[in-house]
């Protein structure tokens, strides 16, 4: 099950008319393609999509692209709010699974994997879920260590000795301390969680009984596994994937601010990338239109168009302008003596002649006028358009920026 009803406001414009799940991500991608090539990749090819926000283009990409064998049996479904209790939406995860808990009865699995959409990672889950098994643990928490600093926006885990049980688990503490080993460095929950069905179907109708409960996984499911000593965890630097290099080890990023979601593209696009899509063994897998290749040409007055450290994908173009440090998805074009410069620029982006862009991220269809200017003066950029804490330009879809 793949919990994918997240809002996102803290992506805001990004997330205005869809769910964060299905911010487009890395030029070609959406992000909720990340956990489903790593369950597919894995084998595991019975998914249900749990939606509930602005789902529409959400059930249109997975609709469109994650089509597997139903010859097979297999079937990566998007499953909408089902108001099975009463005339309302979901109340928190846990409450978006009890209400599904139908598809778990039809399939009768004996373990369920439950993962959120919203990161960029590459996992294989078979290996978290072996370890849930041999561990005999009603569920098994995914964790990697992230700054202290970050506690308030993690699941905090707290291990035994042994390293294996869980014996706390804090929803966003604001009070929490390091590790005994690294004081600046927490173990993070991951959001990734595998059960034991029978112990998934009993948490999930206590809590729905239980009227003070937010029926949240990581605010109430988790730490009541945790209390009755049912919690294991799964450090996820034990994971082991194919293809991949040892520096990419443990690469996992929670793109949930604007500026973690830029990060997350700049991590991409050096030299020797933090994380690379450049790995057959386990790919990333989408969808396009059929675009035709990206390309680069003489614009007017037979100036070259050059890109560097870039990702161009395909339908983008690159005419006698400079582009660097930029991830271009399809159909974006870049025209002649325009710079673009640290930036990401979405489906269908004109940036025109002359206009300068730098350390923004222009979503779908957004028009940058000749000789305009994004990114060079911020006072200016803050009164007309979002500016993360870190100074990143965002400019809604569709926008046209003022010249
Ligand atoms: P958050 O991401 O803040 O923390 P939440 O907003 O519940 O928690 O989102 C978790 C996942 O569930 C996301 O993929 C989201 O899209 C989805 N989701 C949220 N509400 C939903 C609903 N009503 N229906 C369907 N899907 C829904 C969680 C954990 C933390 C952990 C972080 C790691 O609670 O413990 O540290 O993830 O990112």
């Amino acid at each position: 099950m793949v919990l994918a009803g997240g809002e996102g406001k803290r992506l805001m414009p990004l997330t205005a008319d869809r769910a964060k799940p299905a911010v487009p991500f890395g030029g070609m991608y959406r992000m909720i393609d990340f956990v489903l090539s790593n369950l597919v990749n894995g084998g595991y090819l019975k998914l249900v999509v749990l939606t509930q926000y602005k789902s529409h283009s959400l059930d249109r990409h997975i609709s469109k692209t994650w089509r597997l064998s139903t010859l097979l049996g297999n079937y990566v479904a998007p499953v909408p709010a089902q108001q099975r209790l009463g005339p309302r939406w979901f109340a928190g995860s846990a409450d978006a699974i009890h209400q599904s808990m139908n598809l778990i009865s039809d399939e009768r699995p004996a373990h369920v994997v439950v993962f959120g959409a919203d990161n960029i990672y590459r996992m294989d889950p078979r290996q978290m879920v072996a370890r849930h098994v041999e561990s005999g643990a009603g569920v098994t928490v995914a964790a990697i260590r992230q700054p202290l600093s970050m506690a308030d926006q993690f699941g905090v885990i707290e291990v035994d000795e042994g390293g294996r049980r869980i014996s706390a688990f804090r929803e966003k503490p604001t009070d929490a301390r390091g590790l005994p080993d690294a004081p600046h460095e927490v173990f993070a929950s991951m959001g990734n969680y595998v059960f034991t069905t029978s112990v998934l179907v009993d948490a999930l109708t206590r809590d729905a009984e239980d009227p003070d409960s937010k029926h949240d996984m990581g605010g109430s499911i988790v730490p009541m596994l945790v209390e009755r000593g049912e919690a294991g965890v799964y450090d996820f630097r034990d994971n082991d994937v194919a293809g991949q290099r040892e520096t990419e080890r443990g690469y996992w990023r929670d793109v949930g601010t604007l500026d973690s979601f830029y990060d997350a593209h700049m991590d991409l696009i050096s030299v020797d990338p933090e994380f690379s899509l450049y790995n057959p063994e386990w790919p990333i897998l989408t969808s396009q239109d059929p675009w035709p290749p990206a390309r680069s040409v003489h614009g007017s007055a037979g100036r070259v168009g050059m890109a560097t450290e870039s990702l161009l994908s395909p339908g983008s173009v690159v005419s006698g302008s400079t582009v660097n440090r930029s991830v271009l998805s399809p159909g974006a074009h870049v025209h002649s003596w325009a710079q673009v410069d640290s930036s990401v620029l979405m489906q269908g982006v004109q940036v025109g002649r002359n206009a300068v862009v730098r350390n923004a991220i222009l979503d779908k269809d957004v028009v940058v006028p000749e000789g305009a200017r994004v990114g060079v003066d911020t006072d200016r950029d803050r009164e007309l358009y979002t500016v993360s804490d870190n100074g990143i330009v965002v400019i809604g879809k569709g926008r046209q920026v003022v010249p």
